[in-house]
């Protein structure tokens, strides 16, 4: 079983990033170790030139994102961990993929309308990204995918162009599967409860990153919207206070009606500050750990060119099969 998984290096990294993706990496790659398979986890840099960014702030950024992938427990050594610019064969499937892809396909992609809407200049790759993602996805014959439900329609549009190219050029590529967790697939901005937390579509305050203090955790989950009432329930009319119990499950791993009955009457201030303590000691331990991983630029560096070397040798034989495929000329 081979597992793939992309997550952009710009923006710092929230508590939803942790419930979708962070958390589910480690999960698959022990999946993928007892399955025989391969994991292949990428800092997509390409995608994150598709809005505007700091060159600077790009560059450090993606350092940090890879001490964060192995702080939160993705070990170098089993998973190759790579940045997306290091294996040129994703830019080359993007655009071979890019001709079995129609304009109706992208112009359907809900995240392309709600980010272009947030842009003053509208970049084509913005618009062209899922096309970058589904090449990410089937260059590494990838059977299941760890990510939040935000990217469902993506994994969605990856399997539609698979089935196209292998439909019009001969069986090239495995069907992906999307996996989303049961739990916290979708964690929500504290704030706006009705929006997903989020890197960019956010509320400052209603966001919490992962290398927040403790203080600034306290102070997100006190001012967190609940709703009117003051059972702790998961309902479809409690949108915050839902939220807040899917968090706590995401921190502890207890049951939805386990955190219900513990706080049963006890009202909204209690839980709050019992969500936030649960959380501070979830990301403590990754916290310290990526302070001394970052530290190290000189490993880091050692450790993305390890990466990518086994990210080339695992996607090569799948790109010669699509130029082949396709009808290119190839040189012995
Ligand atoms: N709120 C969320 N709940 C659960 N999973 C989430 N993911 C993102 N937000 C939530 C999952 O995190 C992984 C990496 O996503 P990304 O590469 O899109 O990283 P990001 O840019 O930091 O994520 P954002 O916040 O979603 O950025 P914007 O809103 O700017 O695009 C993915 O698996 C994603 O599903």
């Amino acid at each position: 079983m081979n597992v793939f998984s992309g997550i952009q290096p710009t923006g710092a990294k929230h508590l939803g990033n942790y419930a979708g993706g962070f958390r589910q990496y480690v999960a698959t790659q022990d999946e993928a170790a007892t399955e025989a398979g391969e994991a292949f986890f990428c800092i997509v840099d390409l995608h994150s030139v598709s809005v505007e960014h700091d060159p600077v702030d790009l560059r450090e950024r993606t350092l940090d994102l890879f001490a964060m992938l192995v702080a939160t427990g993705l070990d170098p050594e089993r998973s190759a961990i790579f940045a997306q610019s290091h294996v040129t064969a994703h830019a080359e499937a993007n655009w071979l993929l890019s001709n079995v892809t129609s304009f109706g396909e992208l112009r359907r992609m809900t995240q392309f309308k709600d980010k272009a809407d947030a842009q003053e200049f509208v970049s084509a790759g913005l618009f062209t990204y899922p096309v970058l993602m589904a090449g990410d996805i089937l260059l590494y014959q990838t059977d299941v995918v760890p990510v939040g439900v935000d990217q469902r329609q993506h994994v969605e549009l990856t399997r539609n162009v698979a089935e196209r190219f292998n439909s019009r050029y001969g069986q090239t590529f495995k069907l992906p599967r999307g996996v989303y967790p049961e739990i916290g697939a979708k964690i929500m901005d504290l704030q706006e409860p009705e929006k997903k937390m989020s890197t960019t579509g956010g509320t400052e305050a209603g966001t919490v990153y992962i290398l927040d203090s403790a203080e600034e955790i306290q102070r997100k989950f006190k001012t967190a919207v609940t709703d009117s009432g003051r059972e702790v329930l998961h309902a479809e009319d409690k949108p915050g206070v839902s939220n807040l119990i899917e968090i706590m499950t995401v921190a502890t791993g207890e049951s939805i009606e386990a955190v219900q009955s513990r706080y049963d009457g006890q009202g909204y201030g209690t839980f709050k500050s019992e969500v936030a303590q649960a959380v501070i000691e979830l990301l403590q331990p990754f916290q310290q750990r990526f302070h001394e991983i970052r530290d190290d630029a000189g490993e880091l560096h050692r450790l993305l060119a390890a990466g990518a070397e086994k990210a080339r040798a695992a996607s090569q034989p799948t790109l010669d099969a699509m130029y082949e495929r396709m009808g290119f000329v190839r040189l012995s």
